[in-house]
């Protein structure tokens, strides 16, 4: 077996160095550093003309920014969610006091069943967070039926969809849309984020609960947060979303590639897109069926074997992590589909300049050809 470089799940995309001196400079000359410079200006206005659903806050992290979501919509209570996602997706709800309830994913997807969401409803509920997992949209149209029908809030974590594109357009749906824009990601600061909202006095809110609640020299109206995005970071992030459309192109190459080799493979799924959503292909999980050669774990292992990092997001299930197993509070219903999709998903390798021959490799190895 010949050595090979190690491939991970994700490769950061960076700008050229040689197009981020001049902002370097920039910055440099005017020791503006970081509180909403100039590039971080520049980099709102042009998130939010991107994306074309109203006014964007930028963050530190998507970790953050769903932190600032839940406390600007002033959530308490319970907030049902999915256990098939990144920790950060409970991590905030718990962070603010509020009691994550996770309830089942569809039976075809890995998105919440908003069958399930409503049957969790109680008196307690305040929110419903769902994840626009992989960047496949959620039902969104039904889990606003159930949440205008409860008087809920709604809050989608869309770490994974920047640049996803929907008719409607998905990001208008819900009181506020997160993104990540963490150094793993197709659109990347290095470490970022960012709320979409389309009420005026949220986003005031969300605007003070950035900056430690500080109004001006002499008023502090709340008790807010140091979430700032840094001037290096807005600059690269210029940058970076210039090439936004480039690196998109490149994600779907290496999808078609991944999907044209993996074609027949018995037993195994891989992810399709619903009818009407433009994709931005960040993320490539197969689904190990009974009749795949070998048992998930077995495929994991053996690609780590050659150097190849894939990833089994999500396992463990956020209802069977330590912070939330222990608590009936968190895991009231059984979670059958997420329990069978965390058993068997892999997610493969996914970056824009991730090569045709190391892809025709890693599929190889899963055909154990
Ligand atoms: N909601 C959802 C649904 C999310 O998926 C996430 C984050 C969040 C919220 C929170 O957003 P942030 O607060 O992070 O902005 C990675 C990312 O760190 C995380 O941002 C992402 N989701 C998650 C799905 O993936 P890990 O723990 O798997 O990361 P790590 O460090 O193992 O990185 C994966 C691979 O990427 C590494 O094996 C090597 C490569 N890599 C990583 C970094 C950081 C690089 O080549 N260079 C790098 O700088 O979570």
């Amino acid at each position: 077996m010949k050595a090979r470089k190690p491939i991970y799940v994700a490769r950061p995309t960076l700008p050229p160095l040689e197009a981020l001196l001049p902002h370097l400079e920039t910055i440099w000359d005017s020791r503006i550093l970081t509180n909403m410079g100039e590039f971080h200006q520049q980099l709102e206005q042009q998130i939010e003309a991107y994306l074309d659903a109203g006014p964007v806050t930028l963050t530190s992290s998507g970790t953050v920014a769903l932190v600032m979501a839940l406390k600007a919509l002033e959530i308490t209570g319970e907030v049902i969610t999915t256990p098939f996602s990144f920790a950060a997706t409970a991590h905030a709800i718990d962070w603010v006091g509020c009691t994550p309830v996770f309830v089942d994913i569809e039976a075809n997807g890995f998105n919440l069943n908003p069958a399930c969401i409503e049957r969790a409803i109680t008196d307690k509920t305040r929110a419903i967070l769902a994840v626009h997992c992989f960047g496949v949209p959620c039902n969104t149209v039904e889990i606003q039926r159930i949440a205008d029908k409860h008087g809920l809030k709604v809050i989608y974590d869309a770490a994974h969809a920047f640049g996803v594109r929907s008719s409607p357009n998905v990001i208008r749906h819900g009181d506020c849309t997160v993104f990540s824009f963490h150094a793993t990601k197709l659109f990347s600061t290095i470490e970022g984020g960012a709320v979409v909202c389309h009420s005026a006095a949220t986003n005031d809110c969300l605007a003070l609960l950035r900056n430690f609640g500080i109004v001006d020299e002499s008023t502090i109206a709340c008790a807010g947060t140091n979430a700032k995005l840094n001037e290096i970071c807005a600059a690269i992030g210029v940058l970076q979303l210039a090439a936004l459309d480039q690196n998109m192109a490149r994600m779907k190459a290496v999808h078609m590639a991944y999907q044209t080799h993996l074609k027949g493979v018995p037993g195994l799924t891989t992810l399709t897109y619903p009818e009407g959503v433009e994709p931005n292909y960040s993320y490539f999980p197969i689904l190990l069926g009974p009749d795949f050669r070998c048992a998930r774990d077995t495929l994991h292992h053996e690609l780590k074997r050659q150097n190849i990092h894939s990833r089994r997001y999500f396992s463990p299930l956020l209802s069977e992590a330590s912070p939330y197993c222990d608590r009936p509070a968190c895991t009231p219903f059984g979670m059958p589909n997420a329990r069978r999709v965390a058993d068997n998903v892999i997610c493969l390798p996914m970056y824009p300049d991730l090569s045709m021959e190391d892809i025709v490799d890693i599929c190889s190895i899963i055909k154990d050809n």
